[in-house]
């Protein structure tokens, strides 16, 4: 275990009594303005006209802002300039923002925001990613990564399937919507309390919107009831909106999304479409595979290119691919523009591979996990299957120790075998079972995002208040912070204390994501309480006579040899004699690389792993399933916090698991999203949670230097819900005994899907 002792979150106390607060819960400042949005109605269409009357009619209504009103850019894309902050007489799908609208209360602006009346020229809606990128229409250029020659081993290979599947997209459901409340301040400052994983590119796009410098701009954020990649960039709209209604009206404006806005406005995970082409031998070992990926990215790129490249540098999940063709499409379609979620095409990209393997073995008629261990990356670095298909080398591979491990703890051979005698004497309720293994690259794929800053200030009192670029949304990031600054000073928690995540405290942050938020602010912290040390070091040596390498910090003590002070008192001999008492930190991710022309290089500081079996039951007549039994084993290296790392690993499972088999994306034929409250859209519950639910770390020790040598552990584990997709397919199968072939399953595998896919292998195989 790590040198840092373990603790509950650090506002578990806040959360458990409802005195945590979020964005909504701080104190309006008198004279607080609420704002709502008015959305477009159409997918695509040229307004002729808007006539705003009724709206500003309305009761409580103060005033109405539309595109013509942006002192600056009209502007919150992330990277490609393609997103309006207003459509500006064009409209690119229903819920597109088209005016905001200011009144003395929340309810007042929401009633007020649907009473717009426009006058339309329609134009053709494109709703379809597989004909948007026939036609040509993406959002970015297309990726092509090539390793080898796929056509030619695929036309040699002796065994060879041939397809298309899908995978629908994902609502993040953050519990908490989006919100943003603006205040205006002298000179044109403005600040910003806003719910985001990413405040510096909040007061960017805020300064560009008002047309001021991001010196006038302040973002700040304590959490976020929950983010999962949907507060990334999408909170950018909010934090514009809410600052351009009080830029002009000089009055502090709050913005709250409803939560069926927030689902018809913002973006989700990208559904994918897949062509797949691969060869193999008898033994289920791939020679050749060919793909190509498409991708809703919706109506703007937003940031579709950078989860189109995890996508494809996750198509490989655990296996070594020898000859490789992998194109990706972001196609253009007239639905909300789709963004970062959880695994961040990471996901989309290994399920494919995981269908791969699971169709191999049955067309071969082997087990699915022998099948997938035989495809495993090669530990020797001497043989070519250590090399990904992006040229990284696969060091610090624990595929196989980890899941051998998780296969006899499981005791998958034995449970095999009770399914299959279940399974014989059960005609309407079938068993399945399903060992999946995950890989998952850590660091953003875009290698300049890899830097952090830290600031560390002690008071008199021997206190600590701590500033990092991260991000709290639930995921613990402000423990784990607390946990580095607490063991680098030896001093004990309760005397440290995490602030706001705020832009004037430390500049220029990269997101927290890619799940990189503890690996990047860990060190930068340390950079900075460890400098601090050194200064006090310096310091006790002199009182003590002792030499500096003798003190020692701990206990909110501070020793060397016989000598000893409280930290506390140290702090005011220090303060007395003029030393320093804060200092900065930076961080930046050494050792990585990648060219995005070529998709070559080593975009990972290193991978993380894990392996998960289930269990499930299917009832055939129905398609109603049940999750039996969950095993899960996860490598965080030497895990910071283990408690906060396996409720990571758990929630991160079950949020998995809704993608695949609960939650499904409806949009109308005249492209409005039919599923944008819960009663139309299923999120798993507690009561989804498996009877056996077995989460464990892995023991293991980063090979690469990052924070006390853990392992990142936000996103990797929603791959582990593979592993319930295919146990129902396992038990699909079993509708005929000794099945080969092709189980006809969608994805998500809803009830509805499963009883297709059972009732497609009952009317094909008699
Ligand atoms: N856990 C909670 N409780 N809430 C969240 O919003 N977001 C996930 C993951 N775990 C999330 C979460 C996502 S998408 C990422 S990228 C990481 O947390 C980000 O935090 P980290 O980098 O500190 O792990
Ligand atoms: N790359 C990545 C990114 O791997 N994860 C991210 O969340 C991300 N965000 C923005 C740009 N690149
Ligand atoms: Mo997480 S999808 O990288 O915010």
């Amino acid at each position: 275990t790590s040198p840092v002792t373990q603790r509950v979150h650090e506002s578990a106390w806040a959360h458990v009594t409802g005195k945590a607060l979020y964005t909504d819960d701080l104190p309006e400042l008198q004279g607080t303005l609420h704002a709502a949005l008015g959305l477009s109605p159409y997918a695509h269409a040229r307004i002729l006209k808007t006539d705003l009357s009724k709206v500003k009619a309305s009761t409580g209504v103060i005033t109405v802002f539309t595109a013509s009103d942006i002192p600056g850019d009209n502007q919150c894309g992330p990277i490609i300039k393609d997103d309006p902050i207003l459509a500006d007489g064009l409209l690119q799908y229903v819920g597109q923002p088209v005016f905001i609208v200011v009144a003395d209360s929340h309810e007042h602006a929401r009633k007020a925001a649907r009473l717009a009346e426009y006058e339309v020229e329609m134009l053709p809606a494109q709703l379809h990613p597989r004909a948007a990128a026939a036609d040509g229409q993406l959002v970015i250029p297309p990726m092509h990564l090539r390793r080898g020659d796929a056509q030619s081993r695929l036309a040699a290979a002796p065994h060879r399937i041939q397809g298309q599947w899908q995978v629908g997209g994902q609502e993040q459901f953050y519990l908490e919507g989006q919100i943003a409340s603006a205040i205006p301040g002298e000179g044109n400052t403005m600040l910003v309390y806003c719910s985001t994983q990413h405040p510096s590119e909040m007061q960017h796009i805020v300064a560009h919107a008002l047309h001021i410098g991001s010196h006038q701009v302040q973002v700040v954020c304590r959490r976020m009831g929950g983010g999962f990649g949907g507060k990334e960039s999408q909170s950018a709209l909010w934090a514009a909106c809410a600052a351009i209604a009080a830029s002009h009206l000089r009055r502090p404006v709050k913005l709250r999304a409803d939560r069926d806005d927030d689902m018809q406005v913002t973006g989700k995970r990208h559904d994918f479409c897949y062509d797949y082409d691969a060869g193999f031998d008898a033994d289920g070992r791939l020679l050749g595979l060919s793909v190509q990926m498409i991708s809703r990215a919706g109506f703007s790129a937003d940031l579709s290119g950078p989860v189109a490249t995890r996508a494809v540098c996750h198509l490989d999940n655990a296996y070594f691919l020898s000859d490789v063709d992998v194109r990706a499409l972001c196609a253009k379609t007239n639905t909300q523009s789709n963004t970062a979620f959880r695994g961040f095409g990471g996901p989309q990209g290994a399920l494919l591979i995981e269908y791969l393997m699971d169709d191999i073995a049955r067309h071969l008629g082997k087990d699915p996990y022998e099948v997938r261990r035989s495809n495993f990356y090669d530990p020797d670095p001497a043989n070519e299957r250590y090399l990904t298909h992006y040229g990284q080398p696969v060091a610090d591979n624990v595929l196989q120790p980890l899941s051998e491990q998780l296969h006899q703890e499981a005791n998958y051979a034995a449970r095999r075998e009770a399914i299959l005698a279940f399974n014989r004497q059960s005609p309407v309720l079938k068993k399945g079972l399903a060992l999946t293994p995950v890989k998952f690259g850590i660091a953003f794929n875009v290698t300049h995002l890899n830097q952090a800053g830290g600031l560390v200030h002690i008071y008199l009192d021997g206190t600590v208040l701590v500033n990092h670029g991260g991000t709290e949304m639930g995921q613990g990031i402000h423990t784990k912070i607390l946990q580095v600054v607490a063991r680098e000073l030896g001093v004990s928690a309760d005397k440290v204390r995490i602030a706001a995540t705020d832009t004037s405290k430390i500049a220029n942050t990269s997101a927290t994501a890619a799940s990189t938020g503890t690996d990047l602010n860990g060190k930068a912290v340390q950079d900075a309480a460890i400098q601090l040390r050194q200064r006090l070091s310096a310091l006790a040596s002199r009182l003590s006579g002792a030499p500096e390498t003798a003190v020692h910090f701990s206990d909110n003590q501070v020793t060397a040899g016989d000598w000893t002070m409280p930290f506390a008192e140290l702090i005011q001999k220090a303060y007395l004699q003029r030393i320093q008492l804060w200092s900065d930190g930076f961080y930046a991710t050494p050792g990585i690389h990648w060219n995005a022309a070529a998709m070559q290089g080593s975009p990972f500081q290193y991978f993380a792993y894990g392996a998960a079996l289930s269990e499930v039951i299917v009832d055939t007549l129905t398609g109603e399933w049940k999750l039996l039994a969950t095993d899960l084993l996860y490598d965080a290296g030497q895990s910071i916090n283990p408690a906060i790392d396996r409720g990571q690993v758990e929630g991160g499972f079950i949020q998995g698991m809704g993608w695949l088999t609960m939650e499904e994306l409806v949009w109308n034929k005249e492209g409005k999203l039919s599923t944008h409250a819960p009663s139309t859209y299923k999120i798993p519950a507690v009561s989804d949670c498996p009877a056996h639910f077995n989460t464990r770390l892995f023991s293991n020790v980063n090979a690469a230097d990052t924070i006390y040598r853990s392992k990142a552990v936000g996103e990797p584990p929603l791959l582990l819900a593979f592993s319930v997709f295919f146990a129902i397919r396992d038990a699909v199968a079993a509708i005929h005994s000794d099945f080969k072939g092709h189980v006809p399953l969608a994805a998500p595998a809803t009830p509805e899907a499963i009883l297709n896919a059972v009732q497609t292998m009952q009317s094909t195989l008699k």
